[in-house]
């Protein structure tokens, strides 16, 4: 399906930020209790951003009872005309997933991850012929196993990497914004972890957060505030957008965490 394997991003799924946002978890970043109306807004300009590079944006309601629901990206992973369901890793989280599969139901085969295995999407980053895999307090090798029977059916491999205990998720340490390209946090992974990419632009640890990028080709959106991450991905030949995740961050939240792309 294009979206996850030709960087199209047509449209992209997304939820709303729930009203009991304050409750989100949070376990490495937060600073103070987050503020659910400068989320809202922070949403509305990353949607902007998205539309901005020709995406369609479509928000589907919050979920009562799940403050984290606007985190759409760890209930699905698109593989071609799949949908891989998984059961996600933190408690308060799984049953966000149900909704998801409801909706893509119509479009896609819906696929559900046996009781036991474990995943969330933010531990699973595409790069060309394969998908890397973190497992991490949110996902189990069940989970990654079972994601890599799915990849695997549909010609791709799987890597599977440790998620350093500093981070909560893979996407929040590295991307892949173009072909035979990695981005990824220095001190989080090392060179012999992405030895398989033509080219990795190490950001300084300090500013790994801005590893996780939203690519269209050269043209990236990355979270406003990281001028080294910036400077490095400009002198690489990406044009930027910056979108201010400053809410998004305190419960430990990347960009790629606010979509899925579904097409
Ligand atoms: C959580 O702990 O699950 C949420 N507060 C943050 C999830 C972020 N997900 C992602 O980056 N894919």
């Amino acid at each position: 399906m294009p979206g996850t394997f030709d960087r199209t991003r047509g449209t992209a799924l997304t939820r709303e930020v729930s009203p009991e946002f304050v409750q989100a978890v949070s376990g490495f970043f937060n600073t103070r209790v987050p503020d659910f109306d400068a989320a809202r807004g922070a949403q509305e300009a990353y949607f902007a951003a998205l539309r901005a590079h020709g995406t369609e944006v479509v928000t589907l309601p919050a979920l009562s009872g799940y403050p984290d629901c606007s985190f759409i990206e760890d209930t699905a992973i698109i593989i071609d005309d799949k949908a891989v369901i998984p059961n996600l890793g933190h408690p308060s989280r799984n049953g966000e997933q149900d909704s998801i599969a409801e909706f893509l139901a119509d479009d896609l085969e819906i696929v559900r991850m046996p009781a036991g295995a474990s995943l969330d999407g933010g531990d699973v980053v595409f790069y060309d012929d394969r998908f890397l895999v973190g497992l991490s307090t949110r996902t189990n090798r069940d989970g990654a196993d079972f994601l890599a029977v799915h990849a695997e059916q549909a010609g791709f491999g799987t890597q599977l990497f440790d998620v350093p205990d500093t981070t909560l998720h893979l996407t929040t340490i590295c991307s892949s914004p173009r072909a035979g390209t990695m981005v990824a946090a220095e001190g989080q992974l090392g060179p012999e972890d992405l030895a398989f990419a033509e080219e990795v632009i190490w950001v300084p640890n300090e500013e790994g957060y801005a590893a996780n990028t939203i690519a269209y080709g050269d043209r990236i959106i990355i979270a406003d505030g990281y001028p080294k991450a910036r400077r490095l991905m400009l002198d690489a030949g990406f044009s930027i957008t910056t979108v201010d995740m400053t809410e998004f961050r305190e419960v430990d939240a990347s960009l790629t965490c606010l979509s899925v792309f579904i097409g």
